[in-house]
C-alpha cells in the first residue's frame, strides 16, 4: 500500500486514511500505544457519541475517528490500533506507522500501561524517532499505585524531553492537564526536546548521505531521519511510499 500518485495535501490525507476532517488544516491528535492500554477509553472519554468507526482504508483493522472541542479549537481524533512496535510486523503496525509518519498528526500521544512500563517505552521511543510532537501519557496510574509502583514523572519528563502526563482514563483524571498540554503544543507554548538514539558511526553516516539524497527530492516535509534508517533496514513498504510521494511531486 503506497501513497497514491494523483492525490495531494488535503484530499490526499482523506483518500488515503479516509480522515473525516471538518474543515482544512484541522489539528489532528493521533493516539498510539501498546494494546490494551486505554486508548480507546480514553478516545471514548473525550468524543464521547461525536465519532465515526469503520475499517482503515483496504484493512480489516477497525479505525475509530471523533472530534472533541478545546479551548475553542475542534480536533480530530484518531484512535490507532494497538501496537509493540512500529516495525510493520502487521497490519496494525503499519498503519499506526503509516499514519504517524505519513498521516501529519499534529501530536501524537502514545498511551502507556504504568504498570508495565518497561515494555511501553520501547514504542514511545520509536513514536519519539519519527515525530517530535509526542505526549506521554501514563495510563492506569491507579493500577499502578494499587501495586505500589511508584514513577517519577518529573525524571522521565526531563530524560525524554516530552510532555509526560499521567491519567487514569477510565475516570478522567488527569485528562484536564492532557487538553492543556494539547493546547499549549498548538500554541507552541510547549516546544519538546525528545531523547534522540544515536547509532552507531558507520550507521549514522549512511543515514545522513541518505537523508541529504531525500531531502533533495521531498524537502522537508517527512522526517527525512527516520526514513533513511527504514531504508537502510530494506523496508519495502517504505521505500514504495517514497517512491510515491516522489512521483506525486514530479505530478504537481
Ligand atoms: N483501572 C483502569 N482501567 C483502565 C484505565 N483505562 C482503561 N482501562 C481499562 O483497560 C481495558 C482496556 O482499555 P481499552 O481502552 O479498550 O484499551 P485499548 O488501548 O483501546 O486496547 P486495544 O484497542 O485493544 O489496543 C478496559 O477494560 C478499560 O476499562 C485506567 O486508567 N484505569
Ligand atoms: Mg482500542
Amino acid at each position: 500500500m503506497g501513497l497514491t500518485s494523483k492525490s495531494s495535501g488535503f484530499s490526499l490525507l482523506k483518500e488515503k486514511f479516509n480522515l473525516k476532517l471538518s474543515y482544512d488544516n484541522q489539528p489532528i491528535i493521533a493516539l498510539a500505544g501498546n494494546p490494551n492500554t486505554g486508548k480507546s477509553t480514553l478516545f471514548n472519554y473525550l468524543t464521547g457519541l461525536n465519532q465515526h468507526t469503520g475499517n482503515w482504508p483496504g484493512k480489516t483493522v477497525s479505525n475509530a475517528q471523533g472530534y472533541f472541542t478545546y479551548n475553542n479549537v475542534k480536533y480530530l481524533l484518531v484512535d490507532l490500533p494497538g501496537t509493540y512496535s512500529l516495525l510493520a510486523n502487521s497490519a496494525e503496525e503499519e498503519i499506526a506507522r503509516d499514519f504517524v509518519c505519513f498521516g501529519e498528526p499534529s501530536i501524537t500521544i502514545v498511551i502507556a500501561d504504568s504498570t508495565c512500563l518497561e515494555r511501553n517505552l520501547n514504542l514511545t521511543l520509536q513514536i519519539m524517532e519519527l515525530t517530535s510532537n509526542t505526549i506521554l501519557c501514563l495510563n492506569l496510574i491507579d493500577e499502578a499505585i494499587r501495586k505500589g509502583i511508584h514513577i517519577d514523572y518529573d525524571v522521565l519528563e526531563h530524560d525524554l524531553g516530552i510532555p509526560v502526563i499521567p491519567t487514569v482514563a477510565r475516570s478522567g483524571k488527569g485528562v484536564d492537564k492532557l487538553l492543556l498540554t494539547i493546547d499549549n503544543m498548538i500554541t507552541k507554548n510547549i516546544t519538546t526536546k525528545p531523547y534522540k538514539i544515536t547509532y552507531d558511526e558507520i550507521i549514522e553516516q549512511k543515514v545522513s548521505n541518505i537523508e541529504a539524497k531525500l531531502k533533495k527530492h521531498i524537502g522537508n516535509k517527512y522526517n527525512t531521519r527516520w526514513l533513511a534508517l527504514r531504508i537502510i533496514d530494506g523496508d519495502k513498504h517504505i521505500v514504495d511510499s517514497i517512491g510515491n510521494i516522489i512521483l506525486n511531486k514530479t505530478i504537481m
